[in-house]
């Protein structure tokens, strides 16, 4: 009889596969230690009350120990690095009907996906004051971009998703489940419990939008984030994430501090180009400075 070396063979191949890491599709209602949390350097993400249309429930809100944005990604357990979901929560200061729980406004995230200050593709919630709508993605025009006063969102949207609760999309209350480390659950203090929207892409309509406009990215590359609420799909009227206010400024959303830190797809903290650049000068003059040493030692 052999087999007993097939079952060992079984055995052998069985632990090789579970040692393989192990993916899952996200859960887009899953606690926020299953997400990572979105920076903005020194700063802490964001005032409260600071939305300048007068409807509290599209205030963004955080503090050092409740971020106020977030990302989670699943690669499809694909060998590609440019498949898989890509995700995104926001904390809100409220929900406008709690009765409704809905969202009622427009939420963008604009990727600046060459790290140039440049914002160069927008996406997010795409809802009416009546909380229904989609989930989109924008084109940025033929503004530069790169500050809220030459911001130049095209609505309609190029694509546009069904919002399915449970399943791309989800908004509910902040409680113990899904923040299990709060120790607040109204940042803001005006007494209405704070909010979680929280939607997801398939990455791959992300990379293939972007390579249109001759960016290349997979799940690696370094991304900065500019996040905003708004009352209407071309613009970012309401709450801009990361500063107090600043909706009709004119400097830039780096000058500003609206620009997230360099984060990948994945989720790890991604040097900037112009760090980048340094580090790789600093390697090249240490060994221009190896080189002369050792000349001088042996030469
Ligand atoms: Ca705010
Ligand atoms: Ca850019
Ligand atoms: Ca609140």
């Amino acid at each position: 009889m052999k087999t007993e070396p097939i079952k060992q063979k079984l055995f052998v191949i069985l632990a090789a596969l579970s040692a393989l890491p192990c993916f899952s599709a996200i859960i887009i209602g899953s606690p926020t230690t299953s997400w990572i949390p979105i920076t903005y350097g020194a700063n802490v993400p964001d005032p409260v009350e600071d939305q300048q249309t007068g409807l509290v429930s599209g205030d963004l809100v955080g503090d050092t120990n409740h971020p106020a944005f977030y990302s989670q990604f699943d690669d499809a357990g694909t060998p590609s690095l440019t498949d898989g979901t890509l995700a995104f929560r926001v904390r809100l200061n409220s929900i406008k009907n709690e009765s409704k729980r809905d969202f009622d406004y427009n939420l963008f995230i604009g990727i600046d996906a060459d790290q140039n200050g440049s914002l160069d593709l927008f996406l997010g919630v795409d809802n009416n004051p009546n909380g229904s709508g989609q989930l989109a993605i924008w084109d940025p025009g033929p503004g530069l971009n790169d500050g809220p006063s030459s911001t130049t969102i095209v609505s309609p949207p190029l694509m546009t998703f069904a919002e399915a609760a449970g399943t791309n999309y989800h908004f509910a209350l902040v409680d113990s489940i899904l923040d299990p480390s709060a120790t607040s659950y109204d940042l803001d203090g005006a007494g209405k419990t704070d909010a979680f929207i929280s939607f997801s892409f398939d990455f791959g309509f992300i990379v293939n939008l972007l390579s249109a406009s001759s960016i290349s990215i997979d799940q690696t590359s370094g991304m900065n984030y500019v996040m905003a609420t708004a009352t209407q799909d071309n613009s970012l009227n309401m709450d801009i994430n990361g500063i107090d206010g600043g909706i009709d400024s004119a400097l830039t959303f780096e000058e500003l501090g609206a620009s997230s830190d360099a984060l990948s797809a994945t989720g790890h903290s991604v040097p900037e180009p112009a760090v980048m650049t340094l580090i790789g000068i600093g390697g090249l003059s240490l060994m221009i400075s190896k080189h002369l040493r050792s000349n001088r030692i042996y030469g």
